[in-house]
């Protein structure tokens, strides 16, 4: 087994190298598919896609929410991000939202979305999302499609093995890609090993609201974690996590020659530590964290910074955390429907390599160890292992399952996908894609109940698939039916940023849940205006601010005199409207860098530092009416010297 590993290892690093330019065993396939293909994407116009796929946007920040089977993308929602496009991150209502301990962090680097869970099927109430960079864990409203929350993950960097729901939504699951001093501090980095710690970290999500509440993090051995994922049904009480760099090598470099032949999976009987951390083990330990909530009825976040953690030691639990010896430097760590198979996605390995749950929980109970590492026990490979499908391609990163007793598996060095059988490991199928695919997604394939019918690949390189548009390229997706014993390519569509993972599920669960619009009558902003009658401007010192209305189709007051250069103006404005979509936006030249796009019943505030004297428009951005371009108004600003009263 060991030198099967050690030989095929030389040549894939070989081919990892010369992947990006080596696309050339893959040739494109254009134009070849039957008209059945055309029917099975085509939604015709005024019919709806049968579900909703949710894309992270890498390094957009953002969430992008997509149709399928068409492909039509129906919204971009901003969660790491400033976006322009709707005032996130611009007006004082979102901007606590991107607050950490780092300051202001309106950017971040977003991978694996995950929708909310009750007995291991997907209930569409929430999804998650992970901030990889400066780390953090969103939560969005599948009502509102707006992110809702932001949590700060201490004591973590390169936040990657995020965001992994638990079977009920429990927890919401991170884990850390780089070790890091724990606490942070000045060391030489040369004594990395055994001194950098490696934080897995559970967040409490309450069952009525969604809130977070990181309830304990696990400081492991100094590996990279890389990506994770729950047990479920026989195995639910786990959670998985891929390890590379067992070596705690401080330089990469010498890792990639390759001293060990195996990394770890790690396996955590989290419900073992939720219960020692009940009955008041762990240790709190301080850290800065942003914790930022968005009210639905303020309809204004708030960002508290909390000063302190509760730590766990995976030694003061024995008996909670193991590894399984996988084939080097994995990626994936993907669990099927069942609960049983543990898949690791060796990167450098020639074999795909299954873990068995059972057979893990035995070897444990005959207490048959190969080992251990920093006092957890290591499982023999052999073991453990419940088979593995023979030489199914190069360089596996993620597998799916379609609830069919089948799995579907990326390889992205050789740029296809692989359905394979569970139990038997036979391979069935595969199917190029274009090119070098990183995630897949099956509606619902990393729960209990996955949906099957469709399958979508993520690749990261698009070339020649479509129009060029200079050096830049969007990335694109593939979609395939997997309905039959063959996958069939159906359909190429762009997506935005770098979607690392997708979720996906039929429509159906959360489409009459879709909030239209928000309530005047539940709007408790304080610094709401119900009615045009209660429009004013009111003066605080330097501070001006304007209470405005706007409806169909004027603002009130849309003509403010008596504002002075150093002022800052506050245009809290609230939509009367009380209709589906019926936004109207607000821009005003000069003001805080973006407009505001405000929904019907919402109040969002913009600020505005006038620097000249003079008179100075705004307008409506939104095509609201046949009298949209009527929205109008105007602020008279005088110098800083002058005695002109406000009026309006
Ligand atoms: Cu494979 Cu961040 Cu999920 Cu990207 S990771 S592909
Ligand atoms: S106007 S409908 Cu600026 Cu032509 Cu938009
Ligand atoms: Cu309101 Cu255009």
């Amino acid at each position: 087994m060991k030198n099967k590993f050690k030989l095929s290892i030389g040549l894939m690093v070989a081919a990892l190298a010369f992947t990006s330019c080596n696309n050339s065993t893959q040739t494109s396939n254009k134009g070849a598919l039957g008209s059945s293909a055309a029917e099975k994407v085509y939604v015709a116009p005024g019919e709806h896609d049968s579900h909703y796929a949710f894309m992270s946007g890498g390094y957009s920040g953002n969430l992008t929410v997509y149709g399928l089977p068409s492909g039509r993308m129906f919204k971009e929602i901003p969660v790491f991000s400033q976006f322009p496009t709707n005032g996130y991150g611009y007006s004082e209502e979102t901007k606590p939202m991107l607050e950490t301990s780092y300051g202001f962090i309106p950017w971040d680097d977003s991978h694996h979305p995950d929708i909310s869970q009750t007995n291991g099927e997907l209930d569409g109430r929430w999804i998650f999302i992970n901030g990889n960079n400066t780390p953090r864990i969103a939560r969005i409203s599948l009502k509102t499609f707006e992110t809702e929350e932001i949590i700060e993950v201490p004591n973590s960097a390169g936040n990657h093995s995020s965001s992994f729901i638990t079977e009920n939504t429990e927890y919401v699951v991170a884990g850390t890609r780089f070790s890091v001093p724990v606490p942070q501090r000045d060391m030489s980095i040369k004594d990395y090993k055994g001194n950098f710690k490696g934080a897995l970290t559970f967040i409490s999500v309450d069952p009525e609201h969604g809130h977070m509440d990181i309830k304990f993090q696990i400081l492991m051995p100094g590996f990279n974690y890389d990506l994770s994922h729950p047990g479920r049904g026989k195995s639910h009480g786990w959670f998985f996590f891929t390890t590379y760099n067992t070596e705690e090598a401080n330089s990469l470099l010498e890792v990639n020659a390759s001293q060990n032949d195996k990394d770890f999976i790690a396996a955590i009987n989290w419900k073992k530590i939720e219960e020692y951390v009940n009955n008041g083990g762990g240790t709190m330990m301080p850290a800065n964290y942003a914790h930022n909530l968005h009210s639905d009825v303020t309809h204004t976040a708030t960002s508290t910074m909390k000063k302190e953690v509760r730590v766990v030691n995976p030694a003061e639990v024995p008996g909670a955390v193991y590894f399984l010896p996988t084939p080097k430097s994995p990626h994936g760590c993907d669990v099927d429907p069942s609960g049983e198979y543990i898949v690791g996605n060796g990167k450098l390995s020639a074999n795909l390599t299954v873990h068995s749950f059972t057979k893990m929980l035995d070897a444990i109970e005959k207490e048959k160890f190969d080992g251990e590492a920093y006092g957890i026990p290591i499982l023999n490979f052999e073991d453990v292992l419940a088979g593995s499908v023979e030489q199914p391609g190069l360089g596996p990163l993620h597998t799916e399952f379609d609830g069919q007793g089948n799995a579907y598996t990326t390889f992205f060095i050789s740029s296809e996908v692989v359905k394979w059988k569970l139990g038997t490991w036979e391979v069935l199928d595969r199917k190029p894609t274009y090119y070098s695919v990183g995630h897949l997604t099956i509606p619902g394939g990393n729960s209990r109940k996955p949906f099957g019918k469709y399958m979508f690949a993520m690749n990261k390189i698009t070339k020649d698939r479509y129009l060029p548009t200079g050096p830049e390229m969007e990335h694109s997706a593939q979609l395939y039916d997997i309905s039959g014993d063959k996958m069939e390519l159906l359909y190429d569509f762009p997506t935005h940023g770098e979607p690392h993972y997708a979720a996906a599920m039929p429509a159906e669960i959360i489409k009459n849940q879709s909030e239209k619009f928000f309530k005047l009558s539940e709007n408790e902003h304080p610094r709401k205006t119900l009615s045009d009658g209660e429009a004013k401007v009111v003066r605080d010192g330097k501070n001006v601010h304007v209470y405005m209305t706007m409806i169909r189709s004027h603002f009130s007051p849309d003509n403010i005199e008596g504002v002075k250069v150093g002022d800052k103006v506050f245009f809290h404005i609230t939509n009367l409207e009380q209709d589906f979509d019926v936004p109207h936006g607000f821009a005003m030249i000069g003001a805080n860098n973006a407009e505001l796009l405000i929904m019907p019943g919402q109040t969002r505030t913009l600020t505005w530092e006038p620097q000249q004297v003079g008179v100075w428009p705004f307008y409506c951005t939104d095509f609201c009416s046949a009298l949209h371009q009527e929205m109008q108004g105007y602020v008279r600003v005088s110098p800083a010297d002058s005695d002109i009263e406000l009026s309006w």
